[in-house]
């Protein structure tokens, strides 16, 4: 319960850069636990609310939700996690006793979204403070920082072979991608699928579309960079669709002999969502938003699109209870049934994070993962 330094890089105002610094963290409460990030990758969830398109975006903050790393303290009464266990923070917890998480319908657990969503802790602090002002937390993890505290209920423990500079994408991305296609859209072998946004999500929507048995996996990126890395993946068609001449729609829906038995977003652009949506097979496509779209935006399309057997659906965190699943998601990992490494293309220190932001709007890079 006593407080420490360690080092975070602040988020203190939309669109400015990260400073790193010394900061205050006060110690873990009861049913909280302290946590030593070892890793922690950039996610463009983060860049979207350093952008100050987040409606719930908040600063000054200590942005990051794609961490992991060493239970270093435990608070009262924590049962399920002691000190030198390996975890994965989870910004969608799993309580096990709220009525999403016994209703068997939903990942979304519900025990501490409320001040989760407004960037404080369950009891309603904060912990982190710099120079006497208090810093938000964000998404409940705030990664960003060499040290964290946590709910308990928000921790996923893991093996201990397993390496943090590659398992912290499962703390996000990996789980994301691959839930959405196998929790969130239960893609059958034989299936077509399309897939638009072949960045750090999209792509472990291939793979996950490769492990489900698809037939056709088509991506569409405006950035053909990403064909190469994607086939890797078990892409079958690539497009880019700033080169298609006429409609885009029409072109996917002959590629695919009728249109996607699924089709997945991985973009966060609302004009994405509604091509993703129309490229879906008359009568029974189904297409599911990953990608994260900006405050006040709104996605359309004409009813008839619905009325003629095309669902539109969605999915956070791919559908995964964490503290379940997020374990198994490190065995597939470590038993080389999923693949990692060669979608982490950039591994730097903390103090180069603001260059991990830059390298994302570039498209230079798929992951940048920061280590400490
Ligand atoms: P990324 O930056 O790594 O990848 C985005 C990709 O989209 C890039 O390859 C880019 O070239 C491509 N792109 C841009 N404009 C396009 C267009 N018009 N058509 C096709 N492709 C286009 O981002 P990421 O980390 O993969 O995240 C993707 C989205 O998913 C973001 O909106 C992010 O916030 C969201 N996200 C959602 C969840 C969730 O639980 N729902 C989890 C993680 C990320
Ligand atoms: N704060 C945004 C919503 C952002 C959002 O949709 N977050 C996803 C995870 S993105 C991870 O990279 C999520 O988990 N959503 C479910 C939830 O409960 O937040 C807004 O629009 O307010
Ligand atoms: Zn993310």
């Amino acid at each position: 319960m006593r407080s420490m330094k360690t080092r975070a890089a602040v988020a203190h105002a939309a669109n400015k850069p990260l400073t790193i610094e010394e900061v205050e963290l006060g110690g873990p409460r009861a049913g909280e636990v302290l946590i030593e990030i070892k890793a922690t990758g950039v996610c463009h969830t983060d860049a979207y609310t350093l952008s100050g398109a987040d409606p719930e975006g908040l600063f000054p903050a200590v942005l990051g939700h794609e961490g992991a790393g060493v239970v270093v303290e435990v608070g009262e009464g924590v049962r399920s996690l002691e000190v030198g266990d390996h975890v994965i923070p989870l910004y969608v917890p799993e309580c096990r006793q709220c009525s999403y998480c016994t209703s068997g319908k939903t990942n979304l657990c519900q025990a501490i979204r409320a001040t989760q969503g407004a960037g404080l802790m369950p009891d309603g602090t904060k912990r982190f403070s710099v120079g006497g002002q208090e810093l938000y937390h964000y998404m409940g993890t705030s990664t960003f920082a060499n040290h964290t505290v946590v709910p308990e209920i928000a921790v996923a423990k893991v093996r201990k072979d397993a390496p943090f500079d590659k398992i912290c994408y499962i703390g996000c991305g990996v789980t994301t991608g691959i839930g959405a296609v196998i929790n969130t859209a239960k893609v059958r072998p034989g299936d077509n699928v399309v897939v638009f946004g072949l960045g750090g999500i999209g792509l472990n929507v291939i793979q996950g579309a490769r492990l489900s048995g698809a037939n056709m996996i088509v991506g569409v990126d405006i950035n053909s960079a990403r064909k190469p890395i994607a086939e890797r993946f078990g892409l079958t068609h690539f497009v880019n669709s700033t080169e298609v001449e006429g409609d885009l729609v029409p072109y996917l829906v002959d590629l695919t002999g009728g249109g996607a038995d699924f089709s997945f977003e991985c973009v966060g652009k609302v004009s994405v969502m509604r091509q993703a949506l129309e490229c879906c097979h008359k009568g029974w496509g189904t297409s599911v938003i990953i990608g994260v779209a900006g405050s006040g935006e709104e996605i359309s399309t004409r009813p008839f699109q619905l009325v003629t057997g095309r669902t539109w659906k969605g999915t956070a965190f791919g559908g995964a209870k964490g503290r379940s699943d997020v374990p198994k998601i490190v065995d597939w990992y470590m038993d080389k049934k999923i693949e990692i490494d060669p979608m982490i293309t950039h591994t730097m220190g903390l103090e180069r994070i603001n260059e991990a932001f830059d390298l994302m709007h570039e498209g230079a890079s798929i992951r940048s993962v920061i280590t400490f």
